[in-house]
């Protein structure tokens, strides 16, 4: 008999895969880790029953997280990533020659540990020597660190478990602070349809900490609701001016992300608008 995963959205909406194989499945400090193979979509991340990222189609995921601020962003020699624990983002980041050093700061090593073992085409970039991964409590990391980056972004969960303290004006503040002035902040916004309240009060709660705030959009299926959405915010570097020898040297390696991708993503869909505009 098939064995289906299916992640319950609500009381009336699900996603579900067929699974052919549990490759991993453990209980770390944080949360539950499981690494599955679909027959759709090949091998699939699930954090706390979560879908995290499946090989078949995370491509639009990381290469959205990242490559938006990556191609804005004049300098980009030093990238924080909070989060980030399957090692795709990373990937992203480091297709840039211009990055020297990157700080990943994923809180639960489990995570990592399971992705370089079972999901190792999503993590192409471990060995990178760029590419510092250390496993702390990413919300602490900003709220301590000194040095400033060209660059934060972050790839945390749903605003349940662990990532909870992802998703307040505090965290942001923080995350301002260690960003140099003309660097670029992103962060994962949720479903603007499952979770319009959550979407929607982050991108007012960033316009309290950041003069240039743009939410973007895109399709992904293993998501609540099938579109996802992300934030580009910054202190005053444009959106819409990405450094166009970057977004070029992308195009071969990229499966997603090009020039009109960049700029059609930040289209906001009406009731988005109208919802920012009366709050
Ligand atoms: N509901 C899923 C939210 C997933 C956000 N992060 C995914 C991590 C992929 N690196």
């Amino acid at each position: 008999m098939a064995i289906w995963y299916d992640e319950v959205h609500n009381d009336s909406t699900r996603f579900g895969c067929k699974l052919t194989k549990t490759l991993f499945v453990g209980q770390s400090d944080f949360q539950k880790v499981a690494v599955v193979e679909t027959e759709a979509l090949g091998r699939a991340l699930l954090l706390d029953d979560l879908w995290m990222c499946a090989e078949g189609e995370e491509k639009t995921y990381h290469e959205l997280i990242v490559h938006p601020a990556l191609t804005t962003a004049p300098r980009i020699e030093r990238v924080l990533i909070i989060g980030g624990g399957d090692g795709g983002t990373a990937r992203e980041v480091l297709r840039h020659p211009e990055v020297r050093h990157v700080d990943m700061v994923e809180v639960d090593g489990m995570v990592v540990e399971a992705c370089k073992e079972h999901l190792p085409s999503v993590g192409t970039a471990w060995g990178d020597p760029r590419l510092h991964v250390r496993i702390d409590d990413g919300i602490k990391f900003v709220a301590e660190a000194t040095v400033p980056y060209d660059v934060v972004i972050v790839d945390g969960s749903d605003p349940v478990g662990p990532a909870v303290g992802l998703f307040n004006e505090t965290f942001y503040r923080n995350c301002a602070r260690l960003l140099a002035d003309h660097g670029v902040f992103v962060t994962q916004s949720e479903s603007p349809n499952v979770h319009r309240e959550v979407h929607l009060d982050m991108v007012r709660t960033l316009g309290k900490v950041f003069p240039k705030v743009h939410p973007y959009y895109d399709t992904i299926s293993i998501y609540p609701g099938g579109t996802w959405s992300w934030i580009w915010a910054s202190k005053g570097t444009n959106p819409h001016e990405p450094v166009l020898e970057r977004v070029a040297r992308l195009e071969d390696v990229t499966d997603v992300y090009n020039l009109e991708m960049h700029h059609g993503v930040f289209a906001v869909p009406n009731a988005i608008k109208r919802a920012l505009r009366s709050s």
